[in-house]
């Protein structure tokens, strides 16, 4: 790669210009902004499937409403990700392709049931948080269709986060059959939201480079401790509790302290061995088979429009 182009293409970054698409970028910028950005996408789709189960059992017209509208969110989101990451030069074809085949990740977090209402809450309320703690640190980076994708979905997702928070406190105010059913969900989902940021940064692979091309804008545990700081005392003032015992703010730090979750755990389950691993990729597979015939309507409806208006 040309030293001067590396060069020029690094002091724009440090100066906090963006990188658009037809701009210089070194090989390796382009192939971990594809990755990444298509991970986020195939996230907000497949992200959408635990929750989708629950829009026919939502309690309650107006929960469904809001349900029904987040879940469409999430796959707009993805549309507009899959956008970001096609002009970067990889077509969303092969994008869904290397998803249904097994060979992109998406979030460790999509890969475990909903099992109750309480789980579509704490969906709704943490994992919405988590990622709005990540996107809105990303939404500040270097390539300018990705931080704008960023920037719209913070906005969709501070509704959802909203929606998420309401629930959550209507069951955690409840009755103790609602609160006890909180607890459980809670309980359930602590670790794979403690994984969701990603390995601890010492054992983190792509952060130092991204770092320094400003595509993260913070470390993996710079955004837990932030999502840990935002959100434990909003859980613990509902007299909720936490499933780890060393949990706790260092004073002297700032910092959290918390147990080492299980990382081995994590690196089964974003290697397809979570418990709805298959269960996932094989709704979408059977819906990319049953969208087949209006993909091809469509693409035929494209040529017809090309030969009567000749451009
Ligand atoms: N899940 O070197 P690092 C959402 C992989 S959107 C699965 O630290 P990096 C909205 C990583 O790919 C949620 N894999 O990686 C919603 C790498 O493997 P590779 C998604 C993970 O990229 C809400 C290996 O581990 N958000 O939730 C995970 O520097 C509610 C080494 O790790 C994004 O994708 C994980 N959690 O940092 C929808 C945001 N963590 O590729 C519905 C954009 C790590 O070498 C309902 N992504 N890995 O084989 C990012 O910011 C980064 O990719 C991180 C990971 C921070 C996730």
């Amino acid at each position: 790669e040309d030293p001067e182009k590396l060069a020029a293409f690094e002091m724009r970054i440090a100066n906090g210009e963006k990188i658009e698409p037809g701009d210089w970028m070194p090989a390796e910028y382009r192939r971990q902004l594809i990755r990444l950005i298509e991970q986020h996408a195939h996230s907000e789709i497949i992200g959408a499937l635990p929750e989708g189960t629950w829009i026919t059992r939502a309690p309650g017209f107006k929960r469904k409403l809001a349900l029904i509208a987040k879940v469409q969110d999430e796959v707009g989101h993805g549309q507009l990700l899959y956008n970001a990451a096609e002009t970067l030069g990889k077509s969303r074809e092969a994008m869904i392709n290397d998803l249904l085949s097994g060979k992109s990740k998406y979030s460790n977090v999509f890969n475990y049931p909903a099992e109750t209402w309480a789980d579509v809450t704490v969906i709704g309320f943490l994992i919405d948080a988590a990622a709005i703690v990540n996107q809105v640190a990303n939404s500040k980076g270097s390539y300018g269709p990705y931080c704008r994708a960023l920037e719209r979905i913070c906005y969709e997702e501070s509704f959802h986060l909203k929606q998420g928070h309401d629930a959550f406190i209507e069951l955690a105010t409840g009755t103790p059959a609602q609160k006890a059913m909180l607890q459980n969900a809670l309980n359930r989902w602590w670790q794979p939201i403690m994984h969701f940021f990603g390995p601890p940064d010492k054992a983190s692979s792509h952060s130092e480079k991204l770092m320094q091309w400003k595509v993260k804008m913070a470390s993996n545990d710079d955004m837990r401790d932030q999502f840990l700081n935002a959100y434990v005392p909003k859980i613990w003032e509902l007299g909720l509790t936490l499933p780890d015992p060393l949990l706790k703010k260092n004073e002297e730090t700032g910092r959290w302290e918390y147990s080492d979750p299980d990382w081995d755990l994590f690196f089964e389950v974003i290697k397809g061995n979570g418990p709805c691993n298959q269960e996932r990729l094989n709704v979408r597979r059977w819906a990319e088979e049953r969208g087949r015939w209006i993909r091809k309507a469509l693409m035929q409806t494209d040529t017809r429009e090309e030969q009567v208006f000749p451009v």
